[in-house]
């Protein structure tokens, strides 16, 4: 395929087009620019919905149970299943877990498992991408799972317009010891495994934790038992659209747009420092050297070198 009938496939909505892109997106092909240019007036036209907690509480299982619910409700969707934890094994790992997941196959979804290796934007960057060749592909919501553990996931979490929190029955104190930061990013808390113990002792010890911000829905589901799953569904819309009103939706998408940017920015003085580096004249090694000698202060040093790097800016940028 070339970069034309990817593009034609993906608006067709055809899995192998969407395949073939998100792939170049992982690989950091730069072709890929052609595409998102062309597609940039399907930004936006997807709900997104990103589903985080902490390992095992079952956000694969309900995104399934969702998939069913869409495909009723004559729905589009998408998924991306992104895991920052295990950049190189991740690929493979994610893939048999996209192959556990139910509802799949059906001409209306499409589920797919992201990693990236290399810069450290470059997994963030791969989902807003992605983001952009699902909605191109005609999807009108998308699923972003990851799992909340650190500040990476966290910010992928926050990629998405509405996000939801998945727990389940721990007791109290583990609940007290999850990341404060998951606890922020969430618009509904699910309790799920309902079918499990304690859910009580659940919902008190995050009331208590989410006294703050009253807005806070809390659901109970089973992805096991089938329960509850059309009530999170629509609390997904609900919330979504509870949000737009008050133009945070627009603030959220705008949020993305910027950390992006920067993102990119990022990226780039990362690599102009790389290539600074390793040029002949700069010799950073000879300049240790003497900064561990003591013949040589850190700070002139520091000085020298940050004058040097912008004198290669400077140059790059005439030539
Ligand atoms: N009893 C019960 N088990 C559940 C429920 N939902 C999921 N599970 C089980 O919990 C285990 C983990 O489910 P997953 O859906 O893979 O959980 P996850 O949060 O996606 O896991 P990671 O992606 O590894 O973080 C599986 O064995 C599921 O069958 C539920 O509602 N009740
Ligand atoms: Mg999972």
């Amino acid at each position: 395929m070339n970069i034309q009938e990817i593009k034609q496939g993906i608006i067709e909505g055809d899995r192998r087009a969407i395949a073939k892109a998100i792939t170049m997106i992982e690989e950091g092909n730069k072709e890929i620019y052609d595409l998102i240019k062309d597609f940039k007036d399907y930004a936006g036209k997807a709900i997104v919905v990103g589903i985080t907690g902490p390992p095992g509480v079952g956000k694969s299982s309900l995104i399934s149970k969702l998939l069913k619910e869409a495909i009723e409700r004559n729905m589009k969707v998408g998924v991306l299943l992104v895991d920052p934890s295990s950049p190189i094994s991740g690929g493979a790992l994610l893939g048999n877990r996209v192959r556990l997941m139910e509802n799949i196959t059906h001409e209306n979804v499409y589920v797919r498992s992201l990693a990236t290796r290399g810069w450290k934007g470059g997994l963030s960057k791969a989902v807003d991408d992605s983001i952009l060749i699902l909605e191109a592909s005609g999807k009108n919501i998308i699923f972003i799972e990851t799992v909340g553990a650190g500040q990476i996931e966290t910010d992928i979490a926050k990629k998405a317009d509405v996000v939801v929190v998945v727990l389940m029955p721990y007791s109290g104190d583990e609940i007290q010891a999850l990341k404060a930061g998951l606890m922020e990013i969430g618009d509904i808390f699910v309790i799920n495994k309902e079918d499990l113990d304690k859910v009580r002792t659940t919902e008190l010890t995050l009331r208590m934790i989410l006294e703050k911000e009253k807005g806070s829905k809390i659901l109970y589901t089973s992805a096991v038992y089938n329960k509850g799953i059309k009530e999170l569904f629509d609390a997904i819309l609900n919330t979504w659209n509870e949000l737009n009103g008050k133009g945070e939706i627009v603030r959220r998408r705008m949020e993305r747009i910027k950390s992006k940017l920067i993102n990119y920015l990022s990226d780039r003085i990362d690599g102009l420092l790389q290539n600074f580096l390793n040029e002949e004249d700069i010799n950073i090694e000879n300049i240790v050297k003497q900064i561990y000698n003591k013949s040589l202060d850190e700070v002139e040093a520091s000085n020298y070198l940050f004058k040097k790097l912008n004198e290669k800016i400077l140059k790059e940028l005439k030539d």
